[in-house]
């Protein structure tokens, strides 16, 4: 009899999109697929694997038998239930900030450092920021090959990285702009919005974002840095394991439904050229190489979303740096960047034990 698999959350947006990658694989290592979520969602039933899966409401008795936990829920939840889980048996994969930083805690993206997955003295395994994520096969790829010592990055994220609310929250601002002259006076955007009856007090966003882009995700840190910048450079610096790595992140929002983008400035210690860059790129299974601007060619979030690859193009030699490179990556934030990293460490979990 194969392992036991529980996803908490398993209706929400990450956990939709887990089912999804489950169903889509052929084959999958699990006996059970348990789907555990708020009592408020308790007693849903989601078909997994062409089967119908009743979901429970989460308690200490459902992670009884289960060998791996994947956690998508919010912070405070994950920081009660991930030790539970853990404490009943099972290996807690969580993809909330409660542990990340946790120095007994791995961070793990399979392709960079999928050994420190067995290292998990509290039973616990997190998964990165989608943020970070999205760039971290390219960035992991290249740092083994010239060793990475400084990064510049400027983010594009899209709306689901805030979740269910956020992608109804683009949909409604866009049907609200649609078909009018808007967005060519200071204010119409927010007009618009206000004469839909859309509360800005009620959305994700801290403006606008139908028409617009918003240099903000996250919460408020010390010296004006965002929350989300902040983890783009620890996270970063944990995964590849460079704990002095120059990091200074900017996290922008974009009227994107699903995928996040990222312009990257990566300095390496060694001599590296656009030649090498790329072809270090197109040799990893988990990365598309979209990179001929002479042919029009490029990734965007419209190629990259629905897929687990990250799509990466623009590599430029920097001008006025030395060992220096400019790239642009795109990732889909709910598969690699969420959904499909957690499961690819469940999968890693239980297949070396
Ligand atoms: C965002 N990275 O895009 C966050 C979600 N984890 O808002």
């Amino acid at each position: 009899r194969g392992p036991v698999l529980a996803i908490v959350g398993a209706t929400g947006a990450v956990g939709s999109t887990m089912i999804e990658i489950i169903d889509g694989r052929p084959d999958v290592p699990w006996s059970e697929i348990r789907l555990v979520a708020s009592p408020r969602s308790a007693g849903k039933v989601l078909r997994v694997r062409g089967e119908d899966v009743t979901v429970l409401a989460l308690a200490p008795e459902v992670f009884d038998g289960v060998d791996v936990a994947l956690f998508d829920v919010p912070d405070e939840v994950s920081a009660q239930w991930a030790p539970i889980a853990a404490e009943r048996g099972a290996v807690a994969v969580d993809n909330s900030g409660a542990f990340r930083m946790d120095p007994d805690v791995p961070l793990v993206v399979p392709e960079v450092n999928a050994e420190k997955a067995a290292e998990r003295p509290k039973g616990i395994i997190s998964n990165p920021n989608c943020t970070t994520l999205s760039m971290m096969a390219a960035m992991g790829a290249l740092h083994r090959e010239f060793g990475l010592e400084a990064l510049v990055v400027a983010s594009y994220q899209a709306a689901s990285g805030a979740g269910q609310g956020g992608i109804d929250r683009l949909y409604a601002e866009l049907a609200a702009v649609s078909g009018r002259d808007v967005g060519v006076r200071g204010g119409d955007v927010a007009e618009a919005l206000a004469a839909a009856g859309l509360d800005p007090a009620a959305s994700p966003f801290p403006a606008p974002l139908a028409l617009n882009v918003v240099p903000w995700a996250g919460s408020l840190k010390d010296d004006g840095w965002s929350s989300e910048e902040l983890k783009v450079r620890n996270e970063a610096r944990k995964i590849l394991g460079i704990p002095d790595l120059k990091v200074s992140a900017t996290c922008v929002r974009v009227p994107v439904v699903t995928t996040h983008s990222l312009s990257v400035h990566a300095t390496f210690a060694r001599e590296v050229s656009v030649e090498a860059a790329r072809k270090v790129l197109a040799e990893q299974p988990s990365i598309v190489l979209r990179d001929d601007p002479a042919a029009g060619e490029w990734p965007t979030p419209a190629d990259a979303v629905g897929g687990d690859p990250t799509w990466v193009g623009r590599v430029r030699q920097a001008l006025d740096f030395p060992n220096t490179l400019e790239l642009f990556v795109c990732g889909d934030n709910l598969r690699k960047g969420a959904a499909l990293n957690t499961y690819e460490i469940a999968e890693t979990v239980a297949t070396s034990g």
